[in-house]
């Protein structure tokens, strides 16, 4: 599959119900979806929520995909994922608690120019690189799981944004202001 298809690193996010299960059955899914195909996960943190900070802390976890879908295909089939979970998006509350967040962070670029360069794409509907996840640390640790199992550079370049944040680890718990 590798030589066909890109690979997508996308982070998952739970704070309402039985997150794990919500987050075992997201992966299952997602497995399941046709032209994906999971390469890597990272473990689960418990992490502090970030921007809307009236809310339950989240638990977040990290899984690169190898697929041949285009991005935007992607997203629509995860977002059907996190539909086929009962996420109900509130009304004009955004960064709010909910039972599944998948978002993709970074898509390869498959021009094959340059090995290891992410597609950059700004539409309504979908941002690549993900706009905010290199300010996050309950985006980066799991994503530097990921990225030693399966890239160098971007091992590199989440340990390089983490070295700018003010953050703390503490057992599977990831506290940021
Ligand atoms: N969209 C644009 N770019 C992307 C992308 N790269 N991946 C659009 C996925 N979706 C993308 O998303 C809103 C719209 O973003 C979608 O219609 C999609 O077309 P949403 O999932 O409906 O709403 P949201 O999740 O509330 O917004 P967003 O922008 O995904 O929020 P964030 O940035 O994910 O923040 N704290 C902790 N500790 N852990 C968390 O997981 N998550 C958030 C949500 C806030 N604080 C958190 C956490
Ligand atoms: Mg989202």
């Amino acid at each position: 599959m590798r030589n066909t298809s890109s690979i997508a690193y996308i982070s998952l996010g739970s704070n309402i119900g039985d997150s794990p299960a919500c987050m075992d059955e997201a992966l299952r899914l997602t497995a399941a979806i046709s032209g994906v195909k999971v390469a890597a996960v990272s473990g689960r943190w418990r992490t502090e929520p970030q921007d809307d900070k009236n809310q339950p802390w989240f638990v977040n976890q990290a899984a690169a995909l190898y697929t041949g879908l285009a991005p935007l295909d992607l997203l629509k089939l995860l977002q059907g994922v996190e539909n086929a979970l009962g996420r109900v998006r509130e009304w004009g509350r955004r960064f709010g608690p909910r039972t599944i967040d998948l978002d993709i962070l970074l898509y390869e670029r498959q021009d094959g120019l340059e090995q290891g360069a992410w597609l950059e794409i700004s539409l309504p509907e979908l941002t690549l690189p993900h706009p905010r996840f290199r300010r996050r640390a309950f985006v980066l640790v799991p994503l530097r799981e990921v990225a030693a199992k399966t890239s160098t550079k971007l091992l590199a370049e989440t340990q390089a944004a983490l070295d700018k944040l003010d953050y703390r680890l503490e057992g599977d718990r990831i506290f940021q202001a």
